[in-house]
């Protein structure tokens, strides 16, 4: 079996496991004796927002629990791990219902997002805290017994909050009536990126893993901090460059960054290399919903080549985040073992 065999069988075990979870939260609104329509529409929120991802971040609570037990798992544990997963997932689709009403997306994952399907509109405010809801009642179906259950609800209310406060820098430095790119700068973009992505999308995955395979030194968690936000940061960067380059039939949504006036890596690198001609034509046109005016900061993110120092920036990417994996300090994790 190759390793990508061995990839796609995990995933597919990884994917059995959602329709067991989505039906025991379905029918603990059903005890509650609500109407049918209700229970519909929370199946169909929970089928539209929730599978359907790349479900990196679920899948990788599996990978390192496996990994910190080095293969000495038992069948119930990666049950466990695989319920982790998905309420990470959940919380990532709590998120993305949320986003996509906040920076007026269209489509999502090749769909149209929640909040733009027939009859949904601002109910998928609501949906979202549904969605959120649902990462609680699993904790609680599967973990409450276990002595690490207060670590992992306290995990997703810390991630959660830093998430939220990362949102906010993210919209707060993109109002959309007021252009000013000063506002802007790569030192800024680091933070909203922190804590808008890093943390839930590649800390709390290793963390909960953690949690499980009952490591407790804080050192452990903060050598996991110090390789994986900084992997977070570079993901986020994709994200953004994937938003003006990527084409919406690969990456599953179409770009709104421009449009939105957000505080994005590429806008960010064009300001550091823009004459002051261009910068000027980046004022005129940048946060303006019109195609035409996408269209004119783009040609300038053709000029100054953005495209490519995106490349030099993953490759860079790659040697720097390679040389703080080199210098890890194994001994911090393999004394939790002893
Ligand atoms: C990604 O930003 C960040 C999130 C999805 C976190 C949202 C947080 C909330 C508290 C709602 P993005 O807007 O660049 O993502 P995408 O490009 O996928 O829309
Ligand atoms: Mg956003
Ligand atoms: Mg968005
Ligand atoms: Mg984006």
């Amino acid at each position: 079996m190759t390793s990508s065999d061995a990839k796609e069988i995990a995933k597919k075990e990884f994917e059995d496991v959602f329709k067991t979870l989505a039906e025991e939260f379905v029918n603990s609104i059903k005890t509650r004796h609500f109407p049918h329509e209700s229970i519909e529409w929370i199946r169909k929120n929970i089928y539209h927002n929730v599978p359907g991802g790349k479900m990196n971040r679920g899948l990788s609570v599996i990978d390192t629990l496996k990994i910190l037990k080095e293969g000495k798992v038992t069948e119930e544990e990666i049950f466990k791990a695989r319920v982790l997963g998905w309420c990470v997932e959940w919380l990532q689709a709590f998120f993305l219902v949320a986003d996509d009403i906040m920076d007026s997306s269209i489509t999502r994952r090749g769909n149209p997002c929640w909040y733009k399907m027939e009859g949904v509109g601002a109910i998928a405010i609501n949906d979202s805290f549904i969605l959120e809801s649902g990462i609680y009642f699993f904790l609680k179906k599967y973990f409450r017994q276990d002595h690490y259950y207060i670590d992992l609800v306290d995990l997703f209310h810390e991630i959660t909050l830093e998430t939220e406060l990362g949102q906010l820098l993210d919209l707060i430095t993109a109002p959309e009536d007021k252009v000013d790119l000063n506002r802007f700068s790569m030192e800024k973009y680091k933070t909203i990126v922190l804590y808008k992505t890093a943390f839930y999308s590649f800390y709390l995955p290793v963390a909960l893993a953690m949690h499980m395979a009952g490591i407790k030194d804080v050192a452990a968690f903060q050598q996991a901090k110090d390789i994986l936000l900084p992997l977070g940061e570079y993901f986020q960067i994709q994200d953004d460059y994937l938003d003006c380059f990527g084409l919406p039939e690969v990456i599953g949504k179409i770009g709104t960054d421009i449009e939105d006036n957000k505080c994005s890596w590429c806008v960010n690198k064009a300001m550091t290399l823009a004459t002051s001609e261009q910068r000027k034509i980046l004022d005129e046109n940048y946060g303006k919903k019109n195609s035409e005016n996408v269209a004119a900061v783009k040609e300038i993110y053709r000029q100054l080549n953005i495209e490519g120092k995106y490349k030099e920036y993953e490759e860079e990417s790659f040697v720097r985040i390679n040389g703080l994996i080199d210098k890890l300090d194994e001994s911090i994790l393999k004394k939790e073992f002893i």
